[in-house]
Parts: structure tokens; sequence; C-alpha cells
């Protein structure tokens, strides 16, 4: 039988899993490399409000935004053809910018969990291209508070979120027990379309889960609103930025 291909799985269900993107020795030296800055940088915990209420306190997350700013390995990491060649097909563009990156760390044992969302809601754009790679540096079963999904709610188009400790879904209409876990391998990358309602659970387990996240996008999906800025946005990951002589 023919395997359905990452792009095919992704318009169709709003996320694919890409198998082995970096291999496992990679994996394990960005799960290093992650650690050693996140040691190095003032501790800070961007757990969501309402994740405390639904954890019931006591959770953590340790996270470091604009991870290329600081380590040059993961420079190299979001320009790296085997994503960005996925990430142009994904998304139907020969061109792919960045949006942002984030590394978050979930602790052993205490690792906060993201109440079901869609990142839309976080920082909407026009035409809807914009996705998210999501690196496993270590195994992230089920224990480990894997991303969750809900296939093909991409669908769905943007939904109304509350603000209650972080822009979120209603738990009580989107559980996150009644999603479907993404377990994942060290060196698998979760490709997720921004539509996508998402979220997941604490890690329970006796080892960190390490991730990076890369948000990118066509060039020509603009903002539709003014939020969410970083310091490397609008970076080309590949291809060229057509509007780059209209840009103020
Ligand atoms: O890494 C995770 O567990 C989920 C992260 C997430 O949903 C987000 O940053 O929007």
């Amino acid at each position: 039988m023919n395997e359905i291909s990452p792009a095919r799985f992704y318009r169709d269900n709003g996320y694919a899993l890409v198998r082995g993107l970096i291999s496992a020795d990679e994996a394990r030296a960005y799960r290093e490399e992650c650690h050693a800055l996140l040691a190095r940088l003032r501790p800070s915990d961007p757990t969501w409000g309402s994740a405390r209420r639904i954890a019931g306190g006591g959770t953590e997350l340790r996270h470091c935004h604009d991870a290329q700013f600081y380590s040059a390995a993961f420079a190299r990491l979001i320009v790296d053809p085997r994503f960005t060649d996925v990430a142009a097909e994904l998304i139907g563009s020969g061109n792919v910018q960045l949006h942002h990156t984030k590394i978050f760390v979930k602790p052993a044992e205490k690792g906060s969990p993201f109440p079901m969302h869609q990142d839309a809601a976080h920082f909407p754009h026009t035409r809807h291209t914009v996705g998210a790679a999501i690196f496993h540096f270590d195994d992230a079963p089920e224990e480990k508070g894997c991303v969750r999904v809900v296939p093909g709610s991409h669908r769905q188009g943007p939904l109304p979120h509350v603000e209650e400790g972080g822009w979120h879904l209603p738990p009580s209409s989107w559980p996150l027990e009644e999603a479907v876990p993404v377990e994942a391998r060290a060196g698998d990358v979760l490709f997720l379309d921004y539509l996508t309602v998402h979220g997941s659970g604490v890690n329970r387990s006796d080892e960190a889960r390490t991730t990076l996240l890369v948000q990118f996008r066509d060039p020509e999906d603009l903002p539709a609103d003014d939020v969410h800025r970083s310091r490397g946005q609008g970076m080309m990951l590949r291809g060229v930025d057509p509007l780059a002589g209209s840009r103020g």
C-alpha cells in the first residue's frame, strides 16, 4: 500500500509527524544544547495561568524565545533543508519565512500542560499559511506530556478563544484528554497548521521533555494584527521574500 505523503496528510488532518527528520545523535546533541542554554539564562516560567488551574498548580515549564540568537546550532537547524523543504511543501510555497522560535523543556514529574488552543488566536494572519514545526530532542510518549491534536479541526477556521491566563479554548468544549496524543521519538518533527486545535498534558515521567518549536509562514501571508513580534521575525529560511521592496 502506498504511504500518504506528509503534505497530503497535513492538508487532510492539519498536522503531520515526520519521523527521523534529524538523527537520534543530532537530537541528543540538540538536547544538550537546549539544557546548557537554559542553564545560562535567567530562569523564567511561561506556564499559562489556565494551565496552572487545570494541573492544580505545582507544575513548571522552562523556555527560551529566539533560541538562534543565543546558540549558532539553532541558527543552522532552522535553515536546514531537511526541515525547510518539508515546510515549503506543506505550505505550498517555495518561500519560507520565520515567525519565531522557542525552546520548551517540560521538567520531569511536573512539566506544565498547554490547554487546547489554535496558534492562530495568538498571531492571526490573512492567508492562514502559518505552521509550527516541533523538533523532538528526546522521546515524547504520552506520560511525558506529548502534544495532542484534534485531527481536521483546522478546517473549522479561527475559533473564538477565551482570555483566562493565556488565550485558549473552553476546556469544557475542548477537553485535552479527548484529543489524539502524537507520541514522538527523538529526531521526529511534528508539523502543525496554526488552525489545528492542540494542547499537551503534564509531564509525569522521570525525564524532561525537550523541544524546539519553529513557527514559519509564507512571506506573502501578512499578519492580520500587529501582535506577537519577535527578534528573528521575517528572516528567510528558504527562498526569497517577494514583498521585500514593499515592506516599510
Ligand atoms: O510543546 C507543547 O507541549 C505545546 C506547545 C504549544 O502548544 C504552543 O506553544 O502553542
